[in-house]
């Protein structure tokens, strides 16, 4: 499973600069190599440290990090949602993805256009963040009809339609649906904007990344919402050069990993999502799972037969095997354990499932 990011912003904010340089990263796209599925969906792996350390414990020939997808769209101007600019029909293309990742333009070079003539990052914002919602007001007025007659015919419906009306409501009042109490599984069905889990990238010239009073001011518009700030142009040059140079360039701009690896790891913990691991001579890898995962749950998503069968989990935790050194070691030390079905998968558990097929 790959969940999915939809990139959204004004035109020329960076948007596929920064896509372009997610999707070539040599370090995120390990083994996912740009998975042209469309032009704007990229597949790119979540940084983890952990891998190799686990890779060399095994012996594994290869690793595989956790994936996530991120879909690029055109950018949206004020009044989208009436037809202005490009219209918001691309957002059409983001309906399905799992999250909103918003990138905001910080920098400033004379020689992009900014649409609106000036660069100011809360009006940015808000004209996107009305867009978004009056685009899910569009989709709401246009299922009305229909759910309102369904409603009339099938008792069960009345609940959807009572949550849809909440939720017209909700965004009437200039309020994003994930900051209202509305049942919004009931919503599901219609992929709202707003009721997605949403971050943001402010797009930063990288002499001012180091302006912690100025990232203070940023961070503070979109709280609680997850803030990251990257230079998209610098990521862009990073993910030409070597190792070496990277690792130079990173730090001569006072940072101490890519923008990138920082934005997939944020974006991870935006879904609610983490990783489990499992290492063999063949390969070590990083499995996505929902925080609060149970034990059978988890090997489910390796194989449903796994989750089916599962009689019980051999674990040790990823701090434990890397001080012991390897498995037999934690094993005398008593860090093995043996876990049943009402385990609470931890994050960086190293796991191996036993099952009945
Ligand atoms: N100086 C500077 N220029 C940037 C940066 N990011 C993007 N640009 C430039 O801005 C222009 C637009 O960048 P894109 O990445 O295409 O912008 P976009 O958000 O995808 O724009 P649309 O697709 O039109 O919505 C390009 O000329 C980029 O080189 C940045 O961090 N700094
Ligand atoms: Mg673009």
């Amino acid at each position: 499973m790959s969940l999915s990011i939809g990139i959204v912003g004004l035109p020329n904010v960076g948007k596929s600069t920064l896509f372009n340089a997610l999707t070539k990263n040599n370090v995120l796209a390990a083994n996912y190599p740009f998975a042209t599925i469309e032009p704007n969906v990229g597949v790119v792996g979540v940084p983890d440290d952990r891998l190799p350390k686990l890779a060399k414990i095994y012996g594994s020939e290869k690793i595989l990090p956790a994936a996530l997808s991120f879909v690029d769209i055109a950018g949206i101007v004020k009044g989208a949602s009436e037809g202005a600019g490009l219209g918001n029909k691309f957002l059409a293309n983001i309906r399905e993805t799992d999250a909103i990742c918003q990138v905001i333009r910080v920098f400033n070079d004379g020689d992009v256009v900014h649409v609106d003539g000036k660069i100011d990052p809360a009006s940015d914002m808000e004209t996107i963040n009305t867009e978004l919602a009056l685009a899910d007001l569009q989709t709401l007025e246009k299922a009305l009809p229909r759910i309102e007659k369904e409603a009339r015919v099938n008792k069960e419906r009345q609940s959807v339609l009572d949550a849809m009306k909440a939720a017209e409501a909700h965004l009437q009042s200039g309020k994003p649906l994930s900051s209202s109490k509305i049942d919004l599984p009931e919503l599901k069905e219609l992929h709202l904007l707003t009721a997605k889990p949403f971050l943001y990238v402010f797009n930063v010239d990288a002499a001012e990344l180091g302006d912690e009073e100025l990232k203070k001011k940023l961070a503070a518009l979109v709280a609680p919402a997850e803030a990251i700030f990257l230079d998209a142009k610098t990521e862009s040059e990073l993910v030409e050069l070597s190792d070496e140079d990277a690792l130079e360039l990173l730090q001569s701009i006072g940072l101490t990993e890519p923008g990138l690896a920082t934005l997939a790891r944020v974006g991870f913990k935006t879904l609610g999502l983490q990783t489990y691991l499992t290492a063999g001579p063949k390969e070590t890898r990083a499995w996505t799972i929902h925080n609060g995962d149970t034990a059978p749950m988890a090997a489910g998503v390796i194989h449903t037969d796994f989750q089916k069968g599962f009689i019980k989990a051999e674990i040790v935790s990823f701090d434990d095997l890397l001080e012991a050194g390897s498995v037999a070691d934690a094993k005398s030390k008593g860090k093995v354990r043996m876990e049943g079905k009402d385990y609470v998968m931890a994050d960086g558990d190293v796991v191996e499932f036993r099952f009945n097929v």
